[in-house]
């Protein structure tokens, strides 16, 4: 534990009328995986696929595999620009709605086996995996169970044991999944029928083949979905849910979306949110979109919106039909990485001393840095791997060192990562009062940036 690290006790959130008094002994904390997962803190999207040849974002499942031709995939160059951007896992679609098969599987011949490309003997996701491992990221793997392809989707118990079949061969040919990405759209069939889904038996297949992979979804049941495509966590963003709100993956009812932005507090089961984002208006690539792909400024926002909310960024970068990133997606990723590397380069708190008072409803961390310094932006940490706690805070700043103490910013939940921006203030002293429910808190991080 570094010096910066403080024990605050005692705090109360009694203020937050919607708490409850107290945790439980018994209150969630992350997975190795999930904690795992939390720490890559961005994750690239990739969506590849017969649209991308088509120019459509759902695919209708009458596609002839024989479009599928990207005379120069190179999926190294994915992980490249994913990795030079500060990016550590990656998440291809090896299915989508369409229901065509980026990897030669034995359950349906609408896949890449029927393709030109590399003549029909290519494996989309066996390359995207060795790039993963060659570019040090986490691959992940989207399968999604709307097939408008499959003649037996609709069938349910046929269907499930298809699809079922398709995941064994991603979780037993490529070695370590860190994420199965499942969605809940569950639209028609190619006969016009409607398929019920067996996720119990779903995620229990995960789990057994693939312990230690994160499984996704609007139900989770290791990670949320965070309730928008827009690119922005809740505040407050609590980790934890109460399951009950949404049990099985594209439910929907009252609630549903409030509980994906903004968790449950002191809900009883570990299920942080993932932002899922695309780069460009759609999720696979169209040339019509070559000139609106976000800024680098915006992809910062989308930066402190989701990180900087105690979630995950999973941003979409689709390939072109080429089978690489566009030049200008490509530039954008690494301006957007040296421009998040420039921003955060220098903790100026990093050397200050450091003191912790707590006392019957009040818990707070006084920091004095060795000179004064001008920031404009705060991180703030909690020890997750103990749950999550601080329902509310306030950073507070003084250019003596103590005393004469200026509100900077003031928020609700941090979790794993909190940062908040503000207008330019020097100080020597930096003061971050906590509320925490109940039981003695644990170590929080401050960091701080000019
Ligand atoms: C949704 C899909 O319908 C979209 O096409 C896209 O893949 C998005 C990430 O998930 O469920």
């Amino acid at each position: 534990m570094d010096r910066r690290e403080f024990l605050i006790a005692g705090g109360t959130a009694m203020a937050a009328g919607w708490l409850r008094p107290a945790f439980n002994a018994g209150r969630p904390r992350p997975s190795r995986a999930q904690l795992a997962w939390q720490s890559d803190e961005l994750a690239m999207f990739v969506h590849f696929g017969v649209n991308t040849f088509t120019d459509r974002e759902w695919g209708d499942g009458r596609e002839d595999p024989a479009i599928f031709n990207p005379t120069s995939l190179d999926a190294r160059q994915w992980a490249h620009a994913a990795r030079v951007a500060g990016f550590r896992a990656m998440i291809l679609t090896a299915k989508h709605h369409d229901g065509f098969c980026l990897w030669p599987t034995a359950t349906t011949t609408h896949s890449v086996a029927h393709s030109p490309f590399r003549n029909g003997t290519g494996d989309v996701v066996r390359e995207f995996v060795d790039a993963c491992h060659a570019e040090d990221l986490r691959p992940g793997l989207y399968l999604s169970p709307w097939d408008r392809n499959n003649p037996a989707y609709g069938d349910s118990p046929r269907y499930n044991n298809l699809y079922c079949d398709q995941l064994t061969e991603l979780l037993t040919r490529y070695g370590p999944i860190a994420e199965m990405w499942f969605d809940g759209a569950n639209g028609e069939g190619p006969n016009g029928r409607r398929q019920v889904y067996d996720w119990p038996r779903i995620w229990a297949l995960v789990r057994k083949v693939q312990p230690d992979a994160v499984m996704f979804s609007d139900a989770g049941p290791d990670v949320r979905w965070c309730g928008n495509e827009r690119g922005t966590a809740g505040d407050p963003n609590w980790s934890t849910v109460d399951p009950s709100v949404v049990s099985v993956p594209g439910e929907s009812g009252p609630g549903v979306t409030d509980m994906l932005q903004h968790g449950t507090p002191l809900g009883m089961v570990w299920r942080p949110a993932e932002v899922d984002v695309s780069v460009r208006p759609g999720w696979f690539h169209h040339a019509a979109e070559d000139a609106k792909v976000r800024d680098v400024d915006n992809l910062l926002e989308l930066y402190h919106t989701s990180v900087g909310r105690n979630a995950k960024l999973l941003l979409n970068v689709p390939p072109t039909r080429d089978g690489v990133l566009h030049p200008t997606d490509v530039e954008r990723l690494r301006s957007f990485g040296e421009r998040r590397t420039a921003r955060f380069a220098e903790d100026v708190a990093r050397d200050a001393a450091v003191r912790w008072h707590s006392g019957k409803g009040s818990a707070a961390a006084q920091l004095e840095l060795p000179h004064v310094r001008t920031i404009s932006s705060i991180r703030l940490e909690e020890a997750i791997t103990r749950g999550q706690k601080v329902a509310r805070y306030a950073v507070y700043g003084s250019a003596r060192g103590v005393g004469d103490w200026k509100l900077l910013s003031r928020g609700t939940t941090i979790g794993y990562a909190r940062i908040d921006r503000f207008e330019p203030a020097s100080v020597k002293g930096l003061r971050v009062e906590l509320d925490v429910a109940g039981e003695p808190a644990d170590p929080i991080i401050v960091r701080a940036f000019a």
